[in-house]
């Protein structure tokens, strides 16, 4: 066991399972990700730490195409807005195998705002990050599991045909937003201060979720997009709150727990194959199946806000402000699409005879697993993905 991944279990709470909750990725592959926690003064008080200082540079890594968005030697003002590229929805053909089996299609399911000469002189070149960090066939790489072991019942056509007729986003939420595919988060009329990605990362309708990425990594992910990761504040309130101003609602979709509502009912049992052994990210690559489904696919699974599967598919990462800490810590929220193995009504305490180590997954359940500092948190696992979040400027 490495140092590391002792100490994160040691952050476990007591009791609970360490059932692939106990892996970091190698520092060696992150390396390159180096953010600098600590909130900026003029932020919000409930907004995360933006992701100041990513380090993209590498003499090693291929340069791909690149995003700068000015011919050299030609000079962009220093407080300007750089402008943004839309996430790319061509990727969509219903013909294509769920699973990206290249970086180029793992890489061409998000878009990378553009950066300014000056961003890329002081950080580097955003696009070797990327070749860096993403990758099929491996745990050392963001990707969407190891599609030896997966099993995906819902495959991307009939998950379109699920979203056919649906708003996704209106005119109004784009405007408010400034990104495609995010809406407002908001209760009742008080004006919005951040939105929300609709979809898991790469929030692309019809993808599977992207996992084994760090919150550390995931930090500067959604920066290169122009986002951030939400704080639990916003992820509850999308989760549960009424944007009419009505009442809040215990889960997502109801007041009711509902495990065909979302991606929760695989059990590990049926849906495993191999036994999953998780104790080491190289275990749990090679024998636990990511059994998600596309982004959108369960349509009931959508909040009152129009954010889909913020229960089960894959757990999300987000941050909190934790005072004993001292900073912004990374918070993993949700369940994960074997949720029904570990599942408990949010009213309901844990039987004395249940063998089974269990946890609600109401919106505002808080799971302190892993907790890390924003700066230094490389846990990942087979079932852990992101989410992004923007503040409304
Ligand atoms: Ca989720």
């Amino acid at each position: 066991m490495t140092k590391n991944t002792a100490r994160l279990r040691a952050l476990t709470p007591r009791g609970a399972s360490t059932k692939g909750r106990g892996i970091v990725l190698p520092r060696l592959v992150v390396a390159l990700c180096l953010l600098a926690c600590g909130c900026s003064r003029t932020e919000p008080r409930d907004a995360p730490p933006p992701a100041a200082s990513v380090a993209w540079q590498s003499p090693a890594a291929r340069p791909l195409p690149s995003s700068r968005a000015q011919a050299p030697g030609s000079r962009a003002p220093a407080s300007a807005e750089p402008p943004r590229r839309a996430a790319p929805l061509t990727m969509l053909d219903p013909s294509r195998p769920l699973t990206a089996t290249t970086q180029e299609e793992l890489l061409a399911m998000f878009g990378v705002r553009t950066f300014t000469e000056r961003e890329i002189k002081m950080r580097g070149e955003p696009r070797l990050f990327l070749e860096k960090n993403f990758g099929p066939g491996t745990q050392a790489r963001i990707n969407q599991g190891n599609p030896e072991l997966a099993h995906h019942d819902i495959d991307r056509a009939a998950c379109l045909r699920g979203l056919e007729g649906v708003v996704l986003q209106t005119e109004e939420d784009l405007r408010v937003c400034g990104a495609p595919l995010m809406v407002p988060i908001r209760r009742g009329s008080k004006r919005p201060r951040a939105c929300i990605d609709v979809f898991e990362f790469p929030n692309q309708p019809c993808e599977l979720p992207f996992v084994w990425v760090a919150p550390t990594q995931a930090a500067a992910v959604c920066e290169l997009q122009g986002k951030r990761l939400c704080n639990q504040d916003e992820w509850i309130t999308a989760c549960r709150a009424d944007p009419e101003g009505g009442k809040d609602s215990v889960y997502a979709y109801g007041d009711e727990l509902d495990l065909d509502a979302c991606n929760t009912n695989k059990p590990g049992r049926k849906y495993g194959g191999v036994v999953c052994d998780a104790d080491s990210a190289k275990s749990a690559w090679a024998t636990c199946g990511t059994n998600t489904e596309p982004a959108g696919a369960f349509p009931r699974c959508r909040s009152r806000m129009g954010v889909y599967d913020l229960h089960g598919n894959v757990a999300e990462i987000m941050t909190r402000m934790d005072a004993e800490e001292g900073g912004w810590v990374s918070q993993l929220k949700g369940s994960a699409f074997f949720y029904v193995d570990v599942h408990r009504k949010h009213d309901e305490r844990p039987r004395k005879d249940d063998k089974r180590e269990t946890y609600p997954d109401h919106c505002a359940h808080d799971p302190r697993w892993h907790v890390e500092p924003m700066n230094n948190a490389w846990h990942v696992n087979y079932h852990l993905g992101m989410r992004c979040c923007k503040t409304v400027k």
